[in-house]
């Protein structure tokens, strides 16, 4: 059932998933792991701007309160149904072309996935053991990366607060969760838990303990999104082999794909975005509905719900489920260059 929540000034009028229909049905389930509907909603509760305000605490979460992520993804992910299939599809030869060729708009590329282990909670209701498993075991197997994706991993307990936010400012590393995360509970012990991985370029980084268990990046300087997604296929690959040498999976399942806490990563958790340099379009009165048409999401750049600065922007895919990742990163290359061609005529 869908109605609409009565509009205010502060937020526009959209689908209201939580009916009291769906409430009664789900108020006294519990996971295995002992989540609750109180706790997924906690987040949208305290946070009435919330654009989503539904976190999952564990896997099962998407089965117990079916009725209420069932809703929410379809909303969210362009009518994506509870009978749909989601489709991966990792094969960087198959992406044509690439982000603005001339290199005179775009100032970087990162593409990054999440991934979490199956039977450990996710963060908003992981235990503080089930974290420091996932730190340890993610930790030891990237420590046998080999090539250009070996690297070390700087745990953020004990990093001088210098080094962080030169991370941070570098566009490198995590900052504490915001208040939509702190409200659904993945803030607890910080910083324990918590740390970064990268190589000696930081062009291979996995943040650990995040939003989700693992964030695994490739980024790089320029617009070769097809290098920098080859490079993120090769690590994805690197890591699940070492957790399943640990004798544990990825949480995945055939019709939500990769599970994420946050619903709107189901499917593949991608998003592949650049840095580029649009100040006409991006300050055109139709530049938030430009971007809608061509499936892009804009964001500032440090990071999301941050501003835009000197007429740089954060453009990526907005969709993550029921496209394949060769799909989405076609899709983001595809409508940066159209953008950067109305920047051009604009000029
Ligand atoms: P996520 O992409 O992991 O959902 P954010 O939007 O918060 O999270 O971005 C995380 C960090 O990555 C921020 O510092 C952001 O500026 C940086 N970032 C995102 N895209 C790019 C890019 N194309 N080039 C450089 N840094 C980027
Ligand atoms: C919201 O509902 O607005 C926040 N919980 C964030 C939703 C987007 N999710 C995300 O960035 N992972």
């Amino acid at each position: 059932m869908v109605d609409e929540c009565s509009p205010s000034s502060t937020r526009p009028a959209r689908p209201l998933h939580l009916t009291v229909d769906v409430y009664e049905q789900l108020k006294d389930k519990i996971t295995p792991n002992g989540f609750t509907l109180e706790r997924a909603i906690q987040s949208g509760v305290d946070n009435p701007d919330s654009g989503v305000g539904l976190y999952a605490g564990d896997e099962e979460c998407y089965s117990v309160f079916g009725p209420l992520f069932d809703a929410v993804i379809e909303d969210y992910h362009g009518g994506y149904k509870p009978s749909d299939k989601h489709v991966s599809d990792l094969d960087a030869a198959k992406l044509k072309g690439t982000v603005d060729p001339e290199g005179k708009y775009v100032l970087s590329t990162r593409i990054r996935v999440g991934r979490n282990i199956r039977g450990l909670g996710l963060s908003p209701g992981c235990s503080r053991a089930q974290r420091r498993e996932v730190e340890s075991l993610v930790t030891k197997g990237l420590a046998n990366l080999k090539g250009d994706l070996a690297g070390k991993y700087f745990p953020l307990n004990g990093m001088s607060e210098a080094d962080r936010k030169q991370l941070v400012a570098d566009h490198f590393l995590f900052k504490k969760g915001d208040r939509f995360l702190e409200s659904a509970g993945a803030n607890r012990d910080w910083p324990e838990g918590r740390g970064i991985f990268h190589n000696n370029e930081k062009t291979f980084l996995v943040w650990v303990n995040e939003e989700d268990q693992m964030r695994i990046i490739s980024m790089q300087s320029g617009g070769d999104a097809k290098q920098v997604f080859e490079r993120l296929v090769r690590g994805i690959s690197a890591i699940e082999e070492q957790v399943k040498a640990a004798g544990r999976e990825f949480a995945h399942n055939d019709h939500l794909g990769y599970i994420h806490s946050c619903p709107t990563n189901c499917g593949t958790g991608m998003r592949a975005s650049v840095h580029v340099q649009l100040p006409k379009v991006g300050a055109h009165p139709n530049f938030k509905k430009w971007c809608a048409k061509l499936r892009l999401q804009p964001r500032g750049i440090h990071g999301e719900h941050s501003e835009s600065d000197g007429g740089v922007y954060d453009l990526s895919n907005k969709e993550r489920l029921g496209k394949s990742e060769v799909q989405l990163v076609q899709t983001m290359i595809d409508g940066v260059n159209t953008l950067i061609a109305a920047e051009k005529a604009l000029a």
